[in-house]
């Protein structure tokens, strides 16, 4: 390991991006490496040995120590529009558009890989030829020679920026702390936005270790290739790749926010499905809500469904019957430990909301709407030419439904025209405290008490609308068999039905088998501790078509309709479910439609025999080809009874 230090102040201007240099930080392997901002010297020992070690492999041409200001935001962000890369969105204040290189719009989910020393570790036990869809392994030596034939010199010519940043409250119990160096500056705004970004987090990390993440575009200047809409990123050299045990994380070739904002998808649950089964807790690609009655009795759930699929949605609906209330505590993740009361209690640990922009519109989502009014940043959506943002969903609130629009791919573009005005998976990324029902207690540090957890898919066919599960093994059953049809979210097109149990699919940071072992474990309390209340667990499916395929159900703020249902089974209602081979279904009357168009109950509610046991049979299949013997006994005979159950029907 070298050892470094720094010299004196001088005020020497660097590159062309007028920055100054006002510290150096001397290298025994690089010799002087200027500091551009902040004071290595402040940072702990164990984070100036991290960043030393990645200057030395990366050789960017100076160093940037984040903290987290207005100030820094504003000057990186006048940087970005000098060179073009932001545009402010003149009709709001404070807002900003990017379009990325076309080819770098989603996560990666093929190059994006667990290394760990043993396979199994990572992936199930699938048969021959059988390619694991949960998680995918890389050894530690083909990780070594990947990483070699990327990252070294890779931020040559370009600037390094220390990101020090907490997901959840700053000292919080249930919070971690993770460092992220990028070269990418959007990068640095983006998280300066999703996650807590500032000094106080040195402070807080006291003994404790930190993540790592290594994040570059992989444009070493000189530029070889000619960089598009002056969004740096290398797409044929994409790799993500995580080391669970050393707590890890490389991001190598892209921008967009799921493969470089590293404390998101990476970090909070890849990496921290690791750190929460050591330690005994849950890392789970879920939304909490809070969702109050209209006798003032406040509940809070968290909802798992795969991405794309509404979670932000729900997270902030406005209850169309009267007397309801919903707030918001996340609309991504959670992190949930059960505590020695024996309740489970959740925090969000993002600070910000990267929300999917097409179909988010006043009548979808108010609240979202309001959340990015201002200090919120666009990624490849359209902007008029009175400076405001478009997105397919919009068509009836734009002021002036002619107006001429830049398209995503910076072409002229009106509404009619050919193509699409926005990317479908293209973004907002909005302060969280800014949502006008952000739940007062968002940033509690002990978590808000969760009650009930629901799963659910877009499922065109055979699954009712709302089905209580049996038992918490159940549950578990019904999770590991949750599937949905694709969105744009990753790299897959066109429309099919894919297991993403959990929802966690491309989230998976472990062997699947053990995450199943791990969420049955939680249901025991260690010695000494109160027994666990474990929440009862939904499935829910806005999405059912009729023959013609049309929703069958309007979605949207009228799925308070279904949370009312769940929270009277909360509070002990029996009085309302009907038992059915899959689980509990509402007895007809007992879901509130007032003020509803009448909706078709049995086709919503129905539980078709032939379909469930193609289902059965599929899942089995899916089971023996993707979790092979790592399927715990217990979730194998959940299976066994519900095909004995859909039998007899
Ligand atoms: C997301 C995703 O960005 O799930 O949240 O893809
Ligand atoms: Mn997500």
């Amino acid at each position: 390991m070298s050892s470094f230090s720094t010299t004196g102040d001088s005020l020497r201007q660097i590159g062309d991006e007028g920055f100054y240099v006002v510290n150096e930080v001397v290298s025994k392997r690089l010799g002087h490496i200027p500091i551009i901002k902040g004071d290595f010297h402040l940072l702990p020992a164990k984070v100036q040995r991290f960043v030393t070690e990645k200057v030395e492999l990366m050789r960017p041409r100076g160093i940037y120590i984040c903290d987290g200001s207005q100030n820094e935001a504003d000057e990186i962000t006048n940087k970005l529009i000098e060179r073009g890369m932001l545009s402010p969105l003149k009709a709001y204040e404070n807002n900003y558009i990017c379009r990325t290189d076309p080819r770098d719009v989603a996560r990666v989910e093929s190059k994006t890989w667990m290394v760990t020393p043993d396979k199994y570790q990572t992936v199930t036990h699938t048969p021959e030829g059988v390619e694991p869809i949960m998680a995918h392994w890389l050894a530690p030596n083909d990780f070594s020679s990947e990483l070699d034939s990327r990252f070294p010199g890779c931020m040559s010519g370009r600037i390094m920026y220390v990101i020090g940043f907490s997901m959840g409250p700053i000292g919080g119990p249930l919070s971690k702390i993770g460092v992220q160096l990028t070269d990418s500056n959007y990068v640095v705004l983006c998280m300066r936005i999703m996650t807590r970004m500032s000094p106080a987090i040195w402070d807080s990390l006291g003994d404790a270790d930190f993540v790592r993440g290594i994040h570059s575009v992989g444009v070493p200047r000189p530029v070889r290739e000619k960089v598009i809409n002056h969004w740096p990123c290398n797409p044929d050299r994409v790799l993500i790749a995580h080391r669970p045990a050393e707590r890890e994380i490389w991001s190598f070739g892209s921008g967009y926010g799921g493969n470089s904002l590293l404390g998101k998808k990476c970090f909070a649950l890849r990496i921290a499905s690791n750190i929460a089964r050591d330690e005994g807790w849950m890392a789970e690609h879920m939304l909490i809500m809070g969702v109050t009655n209209p006798q003032g009795h406040e509940r809070f759930i968290a909802a798992a469904f795969p991405s794309a699929c509404g979670k932000t949605n729900l997270a902030m609906l406005e209850p169309t019957i009267p007397g309801w209330k919903v707030r918001v505590v996340g609309d991504d993740i959670a992190w949930m430990k059960f505590g020695a009361d024996g309740q489970l209690y959740g925090i969000n640990p993002e600070n910000g909301f990267f929300g999917v922009a097409p179909g988010t519109s006043h009548k979808t989502n108010p609240m979202a709407m309001e959340s990015f009014q201002k200090n919120s940043i666009f990624t490849n959506v359209a902007e008029t030419v009175d400076g405001e943002y478009y997105w397919e969903g919009l068509e009836k609130e734009i002021k002036n439904p002619k107006v001429e629009m830049i398209n995503w791919l910076g072409q002229k573009w009106h509404i009619g025209d050919a193509g699409k005005a926005a990317h479908p998976n293209s973004r907002f990324t909005a302060p969280a405290a800014q949502c006008p029902i952000i739940h007062p207690d968002w940033e509690s540090p002990k978590g808000v008490p969760i009650d009930a957890i629901i799963f659910g898919g877009r499922r065109p066919e055979g699954v009712p609308l709302i089905f209580e599960t049996f038992s918490w093994i159940h549950g578990i059953f019904v999770a590991a068999c949750l599937k949905s049809e694709t969105t744009a979210a990753a790299e897959f097109t066109g429309k099919s039905i894919m297991h993403d149990p959990f929802a966690m699919r491309p989230f998976m940071g472990y062997n699947f088998g053990q995450y199943l072992q791990h969420w049955m474990d939680l249901a025991k309390a260690p010695k000494g501790e109160a027994a666990r209340k474990v929440p009862k667990i939904f499935h829910v499916n806005w999405f059912r078509t009729n023959k013609e395929g049309k929703f069958l159900w309007p979605g949207f703020g009228d799925n308070i309709r279904v949370i009312d249902w769940i929270i009277r089974r909360l509070d002990g209602d029996d009085s309302h479910a009907l038992k059915t081979p899959i689980g509990y279904v509402p007895t007809e009357g007992s879901i509130n439609m007032d003020g509803l168009d009448p909706v078709k109950w049995d086709e919503l509610m129905s539980v078709p025999k032939e379909y469930w046991q193609e289902d059965v049979k599929e899942v089995r299949k899916f089971f023996e080809a993707q979790v092979g013997i790592d399927l715990p006994a217990e979730i194998r005979r959940e299976l066994d009874e519900q095909e004995k159950r859909i039998a007899a029907m």
